[in-house]
């Protein structure tokens, strides 16, 4: 293992762009400051203050039952202690955004990537990559149950046949990724939860998404999510609800070629747009939107 180094986004001429790296690093939890355990500390019990009631059960037990507190940055050994005989998940230190084909491989070999690196202070409230605040905090807790973490495998085994597709696969299958793993809402008896690990790891989307009138709320539809587009600098305009992880687990089983090819001849969808068919369970707004940009 080499010794790691922050990687972040680099201001070159195409404007702001995020540095791929491929090493895999040792967390380097004794090179750790203080500032570094402060940050984590601060994020965790702000965000603890506001998940419980808005993020689902499953999230919550699972981060309490890996030992996470707020008292210092959890080390990677630990954790994968807990989460190998969990669900055979395996934590792995990088430096920051991977290749998406390489960020596949690990995950179809049920290996999750955690940036090292936490975000200084003066970047408590957005951080435009992730973190290890935004990976460990955000993304870990969920690895501890037995069907999400199948759906994570399965997802990282279709990003890899994605990838050899070539064509738009891949920029259909990324927004599957980004309207659950990122974003995603569960709709539990209680009401709708957050499972998303970019909503849980912000405090103002985890707010936001379930109680501003502004965005839709839809019900899970594979190739409803994966014609539409979304923005990565904003909250989001729409969020998909699944019933259960069994259902977002189902989703994966068939091949998704034909899948691909069905949507190829289809428009993508913008952001905010509700279309016909669509199971809305919150309608927005949409105020305040402009669909330009979107990805
Ligand atoms: N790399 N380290 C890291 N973490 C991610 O979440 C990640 C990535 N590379 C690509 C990526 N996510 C997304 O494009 C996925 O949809 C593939
Ligand atoms: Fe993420």
């Amino acid at each position: 293992m080499e010794t790691a180094q922050r990687v972040e986004h680099r201001m070159t001429d195409k404007g702001y762009v995020p540095v791929y790296t491929t090493r895999v690093v040792e967390q380097p939890w004794d090179a750790y400051s203080n500032t570094d355990h402060e940050v984590w500390g601060q994020l965790y019990r702000r965000q603890r203050e506001i998940l419980p009631g808005r993020a689902c059960r499953e999230f919550l037990e699972a981060q309490d039952a890996m030992g996470m507190s707020e008292d210092r940055i959890p080390r990677f050994s630990e954790l994968n202690e807990i989460l190998q005989r969990k669900t055979g998940w395996t934590l792995i230190g990088v430096e920051g955004l991977l290749p998406e084909l390489t960020f596949f491989e690990h995950l179809a070999e049920r290996r999750f990537p955690v940036t090292w690196w936490i975000r200084r202070p003066e970047q408590m409230d957005y951080i435009a990559e992730p973190d290890l605040f935004h990976d460990l905090f955000g993304h870990v807790p969920l690895l501890m149950n037995p069907v999400f973490a199948d759906y994570m495998q399965a997802y990282g085994r279709g990003g890899v046949k994605a990838h050899a597709l070539g064509g738009d696969a891949l920029v259909h299958l990324t927004r599957l990724y980004w309207y659950t793993v990122e974003f995603g809402l569960i709709r539990q008896p209680e009401g709708l939860r957050i499972y998303g690990a970019g909503i849980v790891s912000s405090k103002g989307e985890s707010i936001h998404c379930l109680e501003s009138p502004a965005p839709n709320r839809i019900g899970f539809d594979l190739r409803r999510i994966m014609r539409t587009r979304y923005r990565i600098d904003t909250y989001q305009k729409t969020y998909f609800v699944i019933d259960s992880f069994e259902q977002l687990f189902e989703a994966t089983r068939p091949d998704f070629a034909p899948i691909y090819r069905e949507l190829a001849a289809l428009p993508a969808i913008p952001a905010g747009a509700r279309i016909e068919g669509d199971l809305v369970l919150h309608a927005g707004t949409g105020e305040g939107w402009v669909d330009d940009g979107d990805v």
